[in-house]
């Protein structure tokens, strides 16, 4: 019976298939009953219709990519709705050949996939995490565009404005002034020639959402949201580095080192940096009964360096390894699931922590005490769930 499936067959497909699924059969199936977390602010998951920024509710996390009526958005200013026929991006400042290029045009470029998980580096324990989501996206690659205009000789800076801009506070000495803002950001010229960063116009298969940036966005693999500019209008090579409000100001941290140790005494030295590529985190997203035990899936997010480890630890308990999803690529979120066996009934606290390869761990909160602004918070995140 050579076209016939034989019983051999069908164990040898189900064991591959449960190999493949040994990450998490139960979200496949659709078996399995979510454990309550009891962390959870009273009115969390109520849906605000007024907010023009969108949070995910991480427990709802089913597998690689994040569906884009959940995916989450945050906008500085109002969300720009543009022509995607009239639409033109701009490519100025020392590029050898300035253009201005329609969609058309780049979709006739060479074009990929490309999955990138990424979060807003405000995305922490007051918001459950809910800042972070992961797409497939498809475009065409930076170096590409910034190839065919051609990188002028002395450009040492790549700056993305968006078409989107505001009124925004700017301090200078003793002045402020409110002034018209585009929002901008920037990159080293290396890094934006190096194969990953995109010019993205779909998002899991399908034109941006307006959220997202329709019709154009950039996509920088590895770096906080904030890099990731919609609604691209233009691309500018320069020499100097860019301060612009949201490259140089908005988004930095401050951190106190070195000195007398943990107290800020006269020693500690003060860190000023931009708010650039993701620091190691992971998240607890979501526990499932399953059959004889329960499950705990969560993401982890990184700069694309290899992972060591991703460890949970139960009410203090051991660090115990978990299991990594084979659907991870490198500028993904990285899933992970571990089977809690012999959970008690009452109210647990679990927390997980990431190790990448070369030896950072993910820190605890108390660890990040010294960081005086709240950006950039990639602390351990302790969660409380309770079992039925
Ligand atoms: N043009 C433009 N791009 C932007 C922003 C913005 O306000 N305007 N917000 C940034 C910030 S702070 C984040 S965290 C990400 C969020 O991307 P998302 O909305 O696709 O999740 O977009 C970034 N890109
Ligand atoms: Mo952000």
């Amino acid at each position: 019976m050579p076209n016939s499936i034989s019983r051999r067959d069908v164990l040898r497909a189900s064991a591959a298939a449960s190999a493949m699924w040994a990450f998490a059969p139960e979200w496949a199936l659709a078996q399995g009953e979510d454990v309550p977390f009891t962390d959870l602010p009273a009115n969390f998951g109520q849906p605000n219709p007024a907010a023009t920024t969108r949070t995910l509710d991480i427990r709802k996390i089913d597998g690689m990519f994040t569906p884009k009526d959940q995916f989450f958005a945050i906008n500085h200013f109002d969300r720009p709705q543009i022509d995607a026929a009239a639409y033109k991006l701009k490519l100025t400042g020392l590029a050898n050949k300035p253009a201005e290029l329609t969609l058309a045009d780049l979709k006739s470029m060479k074009s990929l996939d490309f999955a990138a998980g990424y979060e807003c580096s405000g995305n922490s324990p007051r918001g459950i995490q809910g800042l972070a989501s992961c797409g497939k996206f498809t475009g065409v690659r930076l170096s590409d565009v910034l190839k065919r205009v051609g990188v002028g000789n002395k450009t040492r800076e790549v700056v993305f404005f968006g078409t989107d801009h505001g009124a925004a506070d700017v301090v200078f000495r003793q002045q402020t002034f409110k002034l018209d803002q585009q929002f901008g950001r920037s990159v080293p010229i290396d890094e934006a020639l190096k194969p990953e960063p995109l010019l993205a116009w779909n998002l899991n298969g399908e034109p941006l959402t307006r959220e997202q940036g329709f019709p154009l966005r950039l996509i920088m693999p590895g770096r906080y949201g904030v890099s990731n500019v919609k609604w691209l209008s233009e691309i500018r090579q320069q020499q100097e580095r860019y301060v612009g409000h949201y490259q140089a100001r908005w988004y930095r941290t401050i951190r106190g080192v070195g000195g007398s140790g943990k107290d800020d005494g006269p020693d500690t030295q003060w860190i000023e940096n931009e708010v650039t590529h993701l620091q190691l985190k992971s998240v607890i997203a979501r526990v499932r009964k399953t059959s004889g035990a329960h499950t705990i899936i969560g993401f982890v997010l990184n700069d694309g360096t290899p992972l060591k480890s991703v460890e949970v630890q139960i009410d203090g308990g051991p660090w115990q390894k978990a299991v990594m999803d084979p659907a991870n690529t490198q500028y993904s979120w990285k899933l992970f699931s571990f089977q809690w066996v012999g959970a008690t009934p009452g109210e647990h606290t679990i927390v997980s922590r990431a190790t990448d390869a070369d030896g950072v761990v993910q820190p605890t909160a108390a660890e990040l005490a010294r960081k005086r602004t709240f950006l950039e918070d990639n602390g351990q995140f302790p969660r409380k769930v309770k079992i039925g």
